[in-house]
This record gives structure tokens, sequence and C-alpha cells, in this order.
């Protein structure tokens, strides 16, 4: 399919420049575009994704993405959606955080062939540009009131905004500028909070640039959720790209765990399933949805996507161990992965499992164990033990490093050594 149509399909344009200017030149060309993302920390997390997933549904229409990070832009700081002025981070913050985004970023892109994406970083022209070369070359093309009507700006001066975010928006200006003059990038895409900033550019190519061709921007519609909560949040946070701070078990289910009413709309927004595929889909959801189909598809998906294949089968292998209650087939590392928001108890050297059972609060007296025991409420590693004089094993310590317990239908407990 085209692929202007595919992405209104998705519903995955929000607002254009010149929607005719860019379809004729889609239509007779392919472009090099970008979309920019400031190193405010050291991981992405989903709510990153939508941009940078379209500019790979670019790539894989032939045309070749542009990856900025903003080594430069992240020194200052975009005012755009911010209340209040943002707290300056330190230069080796910020040269941290482009290392590990840059590696998250690698995975999305194809950097080989024709087409292959180029990695970019703005710190490269503006951290050396001296202020009289950025006053008289760029400053001078954009007038105060044109920065003053902008929405970005104009919410923040009741506030209060500093000089330098004010001057946020020519830094990203000048980027969409140089790359225009350098690698012929004739689009910027971002999310709907990037409109000030990707216009800016086309102010300044159009200023600059006499001969200059027409270059255009896109935005991208926030993502929502049908029940009005904010998107790409759990109750432990964001859900971050990076596996040390949102494992694959957890990604998995975040995706799982979508609503019937929005699961369509994120195959949409999020896979590289096929138009036919989602309908398939979405089919399922009306007529079977306790099947969960659609669900499961995107969690693998984008748990592939973001993870790779193995981690997936892993994330999946502890969804059916939790769900089925076979836990005794889980390595140490997918227990951990697991088990991670059940309480935990640190072994103290207890011998029998009442012992245990007291010391780790899973049973609140020694009479009670002993009942639950014997009432075969307890399952040790996914085992029933009925015994209430069971003393523990070395073999009960899974690779040495856990136990499992579970108490009554759902109620896991951690054991680490
Ligand atoms: O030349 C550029 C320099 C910096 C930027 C873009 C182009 C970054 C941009 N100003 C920004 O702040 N982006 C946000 C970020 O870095 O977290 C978010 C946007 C969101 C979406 C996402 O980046 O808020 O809408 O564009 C990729």
């Amino acid at each position: 399919m085209d692929l202007l149509k595919d992405l209104e399909w998705r519903g995955i344009l929000y607002q254009q420049t010149d929607e005719d200017g860019l379809k004729e030149t889609l239509n007779k060309e392919k472009i090099s575009l970008y979309c920019g993302m400031d190193p405010t920390g050291d991981s992405m997390h989903i709510g990153h994704l939508l941009p940078f997933l379209t500019l790979r549904r670019f790539q894989n229409h032939g045309h070749r993405p542009i990856v900025l990070v903003g080594g430069a832009t992240g020194l200052i700081g975009d005012p755009s959606g911010k209340k209040e002025e943002r707290k300056l981070q330190t230069l080796e913050m910020v040269q941290h955080n482009v290392d590990s985004l840059k590696k998250q970023l690698k995975t999305i892109f194809d950097f080989e062939g024709d087409n292959g994406a180029i990695m970019v970083n703005n710190y490269d022209w503006a951290g050396s540009m001296d202020i009289v070369t950025f006053l008289r070359d760029y400053g001078k093309h954009i007038g105060v009131n044109y920065m003053l009507a902008k929405d970005t700006i104009a919410t923040r001066l009741d506030t209060g905004i500093s000089f330098t975010e004010f001057t946020y928006t020519i830094l990203q200006g000048m980027d969409f500028k140089i790359l225009y003059e350098n690698h012929q990038c004739k689009l910027q895409i971002g999310g709907s909070d990037q409109w000030g900033n990707i216009t800016t550019g086309l102010e300044l190519i159009r200023k600059m640039i006499p001969e200059g061709e027409k270059a255009f921007g896109l935005t991208i519609p926030l993502v929502t959720k049908a029940d009005g909560t904010k998107f790409g949040k759990t109750e432990s946070g964001a859900v971050w790209l990076d596996p040390e701070k949102t494992s694959p078990y957890e990604f998995y289910q975040f995706w799982i765990n979508t609503a019937d009413a929005d699961v369509v709309k994120y195959l949409k927004f999020f896979t590289f399933l096929s138009r036919e595929e989602i309908e398939q889909l979405e089919k399922a959801v009306e007529e079977e949805p306790h099947l969960r189909k659609a669900q499961k598809a995107l969690a693998e998906e984008m748990t592939r996507l973001i993870h790779g294949q193995v981690a997936l089968s892993q994330a999946i292998k502890i969804s059916d161990a939790l769900f089925s209650g076979n836990v005794q087939d889980l390595s140490a590392a997918e227990i951990a992965q697991g088990f991670k928001d059940v309480p935990s108890y640190d072994f103290a050297g207890e011998e029998s499992l009442v012992d245990l059972l007291v010391a780790a609060k899973i049973s609140p007296s020694k009479r009670q164990a002993r009942e639950d025991i014997s009432n075969g409420a307890v399952l040790v590693n996914g085992e029933k033990v009925t015994d209430p004089t069971y003393v523990l094993q070395e073999s009960d310590r899974i690779e040495g490093k856990f136990t499992i317990v579970r108490r009554g239908k759902k109620k896991y407990y951690l054991i680490k050594y």
C-alpha cells in the first residue's frame, strides 16, 4: 500500500505543513527525513516509540531515516509541553544518555544498504558554534513576535521562561536547516508537541536557502487510552525499553494487558503487521474477545521488536508458568523477571517449612502454618507439600538462588538465598 495511505489508515497522521506537496514529493522520489529526541534520560520509554517506528515505516518504503540525538539541545531543554523551567543537566550526564539512547535507537533501524539510516548528534554542529555566528546567521531570521506566537512559548509567558529555553526552537530549527543542506533532508516528523519546533526549521530553510526546494513537517498524534488514563504508565511507572528498567516479561505483560477498546489502535500504531492481519485480529476482538488474540499478537510483535525472539520466548514461558502454576521449569533468571513484584524474604537459616512460613510472614503463626500445610494450601516450587514436619532440602533451591512458595490460589512469595 502507498505509504501515506497506510499511515492514514493507521491513524498516524496528525498535522502536516503541506499535505499535497508531501504527497507529490513522495510520489516522485525517495527522500531523507528525520526525527530527533533529547538525551534527558538514559533510556527511551514507549512514549518515544511511535515517531521512531513511523520513521522506520518510511525506511521500509525506501526512504532514508536520519535519527538525531540532541547532545546540544539536551543541554538546553525543550520548553514544549513543559509547565516549568527544566533543571540543567551536566555535560557528563548528557553524554552518558546520548550513548545509551544511540544504542537503543540503533536496534529500530537498518543501517545497511542504499537507504541505510544515519545517526547524527546536533552537538557536532551546535556545540562548537560561536555566539556571533548563531545570532547573525540564524537569530536574524526569526522574529521575536513569531516566536512569542508559538504555543509552547506563549503558554509559558505567565509562569516564566528563561532566554535559554526561549532560544530552544531556533536550535532545533537550525538542525533541520543543516540536515536539509548536508543530507537533503526534506521532512521532519515528531509528536504533536513538536509542531512549533518543526515549523521554525521550515522558516529557516525558506529564508536561508534561496533556491530552497520545499521541505515539510508532519506530526503524529498523542497516544491515548479509551479509559482516559495516561498511555505507557503502569503502577510501577513508565514502561522503558531498557530491559534493566522494565524486564522483557513486564514489557510483554504491559501489552498483553491492553484493553479491547485500545488494542486495534495500538496494532495499527506500533506493529508492522499488514492491514489484512490487523483486520483479522479486529474481527477476533469482536467475535471472541476472551481469547485475547489481538493482545497476544501485539505483545509478541512489540517484545520481539524491542527485545528479540529469545526474550519473547522467555516472557511467554514465564507468563504461562505463572498462569498455570507450573513454576518448576523456570530458570533462576526467569524467576527473577517474573517474580520481581511479589513479596520476597532473605533466607535466614530456617530448617523446617513451618519456620520458614512464619519467618517470611507467609503464615501468621506456627499453628496456622501447620494448618496451611496440612490443608494442601502450600506449594513449594509448584509442588504441594502436605507434611507439616517437612524440612527444606538443598533441591528446593532453584539454581541455589530461589525457592518459590505459594499459599492459596495465587499468592506467591520468593525466598532468596
Ligand atoms: O533537531 C531536533 C532536536 C531535538 C529534538 C528534535 C529535533 C527533540 C525534541 N525537541 C524533543 O524534546 N522531543 C521529545 C523528547 O526528546 O523526549 C519527544 C517529543 C515527542 C516525540 C519524541 O520526542 O516530546 O513528541 O517527538 C520522539
